[in-house]
Order: C-alpha cells, then structure tokens, then sequence
C-alpha cells in the first residue's frame, strides 16, 4: 500500500545529469536470461522477449554483462572484438532490436565495458605475441624471465603474483621468449594502459557505442588499470604459493588521471544522460569519494566489495558466519561517508556472487520473507539500487553435487588447485557450493515447464530443481509473491523522493537482530526496521519510538501487525517501512 507525497525532488541540470539517483538497475547475465532459438544458451532474443516483464517491474535501466564476440573461456569477459556481437547471443542488429525496444518502453541500456583485458584471441593480443618488436607489443605488459632464471622455469616469472583465477599472473611465450601478464586467466592478458594508443582505441570504442545509443557502461575491474611500472613481488602469505600483488594494481598511480582522461574523452560535450559504474575490487570509502565526487569527472559511483567480504577470510573459500552488526557498521560507514559527496551503489548479489536470499536470508522456510526483508533494506538505503536477474523472484544458490556440475573457471580452477595442495574434495566441494558464482549463473526461472520454460533445448547449465516452486509466473499471479514485493519498493523509489534524496541516519547499530535506519527529507521521514534473523525481535531502543505510534505503515512484508501487537516488535524476518511528517527543522 502507498501514500503519495508532497516533498519535491531536487531539479535542474545537475538532477538531470543525476538522474540515475532515483533510478533502478536490473542487470541481466545473457548466457543464463532466456533462450529464444533453443540452443540451450540465453541470447539477445530472449531478453528482447521479456522486455516487458522488465518494464513492468518498473526498473529504469538494464546492464547486460557482455555479449560481444568471444572465446567464453570467462564467460564473455575474455573480448576477441569490442564492437560487435557473440553470433552465440546473436548479431548487431538483434542487439538494435533490442536497445529499440528497452528504449521504446522508457528504459535505458548500459553495457559491461572489459578493458583491464582482453582475450587473447582479439587481434590487439594476436599481432602483440607475434613478434617481440610488434608495433603492438607495448599494448600488453611483456617482460623477460627474472634476472638469472631461464624462462619457463618454476620461479622465473617477472613477479610472483597470484591470478584471481589460481596459478601465476604470468605466461610464458616460447615464440618470443618472454612473459605476458594477466591478472585472471591466460586467456585474459592485460592491456597497457600506459600507451595512450591503449587509452584512445578504449575511448573511441566506447563512442561507438554511444554513437548506436547505449546509455552508459558498467566498467570491469577498472580500479585496475594502472599498475606500478615498477611490478614489484608482493608479499607471499603464510603457506600460499604466490604473492598478493593487489597493492601494485589495485588504485594504481594513474588511475584518477585515466579516469578523467576517458571522461572528458568520451563523455565531455556529449548531449544525453548518461551512467557509469566502476567495478572496484578493494576500493576504500576514501578512494570511492574522490571516484565519485562529480566535480572530478571520474565515475558517477563505484561497485566496492567490503560488504560482500564479511563472511570470507584470507580467501573468498575461508567462508564464515556474518553478523548483523558488521554488516551494519560496514553499509552504515559508506552510507555516512558519501553523504556529502559521492553516490553509493547498491548490490546484494550479481553474476560473480552468491544468491541473496541463500547468503544473507533463508532460503528455507523464510525464503519469501526474507528476500522481501533483503529488498526492502537494500532499496531504502542512500544510492543507487541493483537487481540481479532472478533476485526479484527470490532465486537461490543451486544443488550443486559434484566438481563436474561447476562451469566457472574460478571454481574449477581453485578445486584444482586445493586438491593439489592436499584439501579434500568434500571440503573444497562445500566452499564451492557456498561461494561458487555458478550460483548465480543457472538459468533464470520463467515457469514450471521443462528447464524452467529457459530453453526449448538442454541449457548450458542445468536449471535449479525448485523451479517448479520458483518462477516468474507463479510470483506474477501471487499478489504476494518477491516480484510484487520489488515492483513496489521500485515504485516507491519513484514517487518518494526521500527514498531517492533523503539523509540516512543509522539506528540501533549493536543490535545482533535489528537493522533500522531513518531516511529523511524536509518534512517526510521514514523509520525502516527489520528483524535480519529467524527468532522474534523488539526495536524498543529506538530513539522517540513513541513518535512513530500514528505513523503509516508504508509497506510490510509480513501480515500487518496485530493492534495489540507492539508497533516496535518484530516477527522472524519481518520488515517495515513507516513514513511520518515532522515540522521542518525538528
Ligand atoms: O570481476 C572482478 C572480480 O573481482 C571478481 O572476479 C571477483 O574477484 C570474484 O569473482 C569474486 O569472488 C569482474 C567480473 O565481474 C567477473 O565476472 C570477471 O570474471 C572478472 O572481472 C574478470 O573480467
Ligand atoms: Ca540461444
């Protein structure tokens, strides 16, 4: 149920050129969306095809990870050519088909710009490893052994920085004698963004896109792309086989330079409204306010991970219980420190993470409930929201039995590599299941039919068995179901500018049960509260509780309380949302 309001929202040029502050992403993983030629993969004629179903949940944008031609050998973000199509996922004029149609029902189109690498089978790569004094060579990072070793040899890599995908950051090349870097796979060498031939090729792709109409770019590990020229080892951990060299690339010394160049190069004097997103593993609050302060021309915000590296130790696999209370300290510290300048994005999960509501809900008995909670939390904080396809249905990690169910080179590439090092299978098999990101790659769930109505074929990866439970149409036709729950939260974002524009202010931070927060807006504020647990809860510690007894109930997701019930107690994952007036300045 929903109260209109009266507090206007900002105007004026700089709330156009803001104009994704109120808006909703909803990014969508092509491989696993929907298949319109039965070939088991998803394709760009399926998303065309649900189209609708994405106008309806009423989200403002759509960030389609990366269709363009390549080796898949990560999923897309290995690029043999930037300006065309995957034949796999279909052609540029499909792809025209479908920014028609996105823009023909009001919402914009963002694309994943891959550029800390490419594939190794993009002609860039091809012509650098061709000859040692290619007029390309210095488009990638090639260096000899290290001094006094033969290349090839255990030891001899310029450095001895661990890949995120297991093994070392470098590849020997027996044609040309020398190492090339890649910070993922081998497949995947980084580009020298030292050359500014590098840093033009880059810009004049991404006005090729906008030039056909997209409207902005999600940027992959962007906070990558300048790394210390010097390449020094970085410091090997207890018992590891290779060092961290993420403090000699991650926030590397020309990166705000990059960063503004590619803004004024791509972006200055361009008419239209536009977003980007920096992808910035690591990245601090401290960075992230220089990144998205819009006097600076950089990003306008940035995808940062501390939230979802809470449950991790040293390695995302040393998986460990979360608490509320650090979850809160975590979201409530970038909530206080973009306040005055900045914009946060807001993500629960994406094709990289785990499923929402099977990480930080319940996806058993509280499943609906929960993932309600999880929306209703995320999508009241300050910033921009982000939905993961499938999210809205309240989808869940996957049954994954055995190493040969994994498609994901990251996850077969670390049970290699703990086997190796002696890890039991079991062991490694259940960090897998937790923290796999094929969890968030099986197929999206349209309907109880065969393969969850993804394929008419044997999809790439199979469909999670409660498909016939969750899916589109059955949360369609249940009023009660995740997807309404969204749509509304989407549509309040909309006609509430203080969910958009309001300051937050945290509430009752060492609660080991309870998130709540204030949002306010001139004269509107609004209490959100939730009971993040499966046991009943009381938010009585919260400050002036008496002044929200006549307030709206905004929305719930939970049977509205009875009378008798105290307003401020909370059933097991319920979560509300009151709005009450309050004279200006009080
Ligand atoms: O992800 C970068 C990144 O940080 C993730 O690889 C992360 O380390 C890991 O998956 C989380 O555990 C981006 C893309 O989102 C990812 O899909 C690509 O594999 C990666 O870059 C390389 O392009
Ligand atoms: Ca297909």
């Amino acid at each position: 149920m929903i109260i209109g309001s009266e507090t206007p929202a900002p105007e004026g040029p700089t709330a156009d050129r803001q104009w994704w502050k109120s808006a909703v992403v909803y990014q969508i993983y092509p491989r696993s969306f929907a298949d319109s030629n039965g070939d088991g993969i998803g394709d760009l004629g399926g998303i065309t095809s649900k189209v609708d179903y994405l106008a309806e949940l009423g989200v403002d944008v759509v960030w389609l990870s990366p269709v363009y031609p390549s080796p898949q050998d990560d999923a897309g973000y290995d690029i043999s050519e930037y300006q065309d199509v995957e034949p796999v996922f279909g052609s540029l004029a499909d792809f025209d088909a479908l920014l028609g149609a996105v823009h023909g029902r009001g919402m914009k189109l963002v694309m994943d710009l891959v550029v800390n690498h490419t594939s190794d089978e993009h002609p860039w790569f091809v012509e650098s490893r061709s000859s040692a004094d290619s007029p390309k060579r210095d488009w990638y990072w090639w260096r000899p052994a290290r001094a006094g070793m033969r290349g090839g040899d255990p030891g001899a890599e310029p450095t001895n920085w661990g890949s995120f995908f297991s093994g070392p950051v470098w590849q020997y090349d027996e044609a040309t004698g020398e190492y090339y870097l890649h910070l993922f796979s081998r497949k995947q060498p980084d580009l020298n963004w030292e050359n500014p031939e590098v840093r033009q090729a880059v810009y004049a792709m991404m006005r090729w896109w906008l030039d056909r109409g997209v409207d902005g770019f999600r940027m992959d590990v962007i906070n990558m792309i300048s790394k210390d020229t010097g390449l020094p080892d970085g410091h090997v951990m207890h018992g590891g086989l290779w060092g961290d060299g993420s403090p000699h690339y991650i926030g590397g010394p020309r990166l705000h330079e990059y960063l503004q160049e590619m803004h004024r190069e791509v972006f200055a004097g361009r008419q239209g409204q536009f977003l980007t997103v920096g992808e910035m593993p690591g990245c601090t609050l401290e960075e992230a306010r220089l990144f998205t302060d819009p006097a600076r021309g950089e990003v306008d915000m940035v995808f940062q991970f501390e939230h979802v590296q809470l449950d991790q130790g040293p390695t995302k696999w040393d998986v460990h219980p979360l608490r509320l209370v650090d979850l809160k300290a975590s979201l409530g510290r970038w909530q206080a420190g973009l306040a005055d300048v900045g914009w946060n994005s807001l993500y629960w999960n994406n094709h990289d993470q785990p499923r929402a509501v099977s990480r930080f809900g319940d996806d058993g008995e509280y499943r609906v409930r929960s993932a309600k909670l999880l929306g209703t939390l995320l999508h009241l904080h300050r910033g921009t929201p982000y939905v993961y396809q499938g999210e809205e249905l309240g989808m869940t990690n996957a049954p994954f039995a055995a190493i040969g169910d994994f498609r994901d080179i990251e996850s077969i590439n670390h049970y290699a590599d703990a086997i190796r090092a002696g890890q039991a299978s079991n062991v490694v098999l259940a960090a897998l299941r937790v923290m796999g990101r094929d969890n968030a790659r099986t197929p999206v769930q349209w309907d109880g039919s065969a393969h969850a109505g993804f394929t008419t074929g044997e999809p790439w990866i199979p469909a999670n068995p409660n498909y016939p439970e969750i899916n589109a149409a059955a949360a369609l036709a249940d009023p009660d179901s995740v997807w309404h729950h969204y749509r509304a939260l989407i549509d309040l974002r909309h006609r509430e500018p203080v969910v958009a524009h309001g300051d937050f202010t945290m509430l009752l931070p060492e609660h080991e049960q309870i998130y709540a927060f204030i949002r306010r807006l001139g004269d509107v504020e609004l209490l959100v509260m939730a009971n993040v647990s499966g046991r009943a809860a009381v938010a009585d510690q919260i400050p002036y509780a008496g002044h929200w007894e006549n307030s709206q109930l905004l929305l719930t997701n939970a049977p509205a309380p009875e009378p008798s019930q105290p307003r401020l107690s909370l059933h097991p994952w319920e979560a509300r949302i009151y709005r009450r007036r309050v004279a200006p300045g009080r």
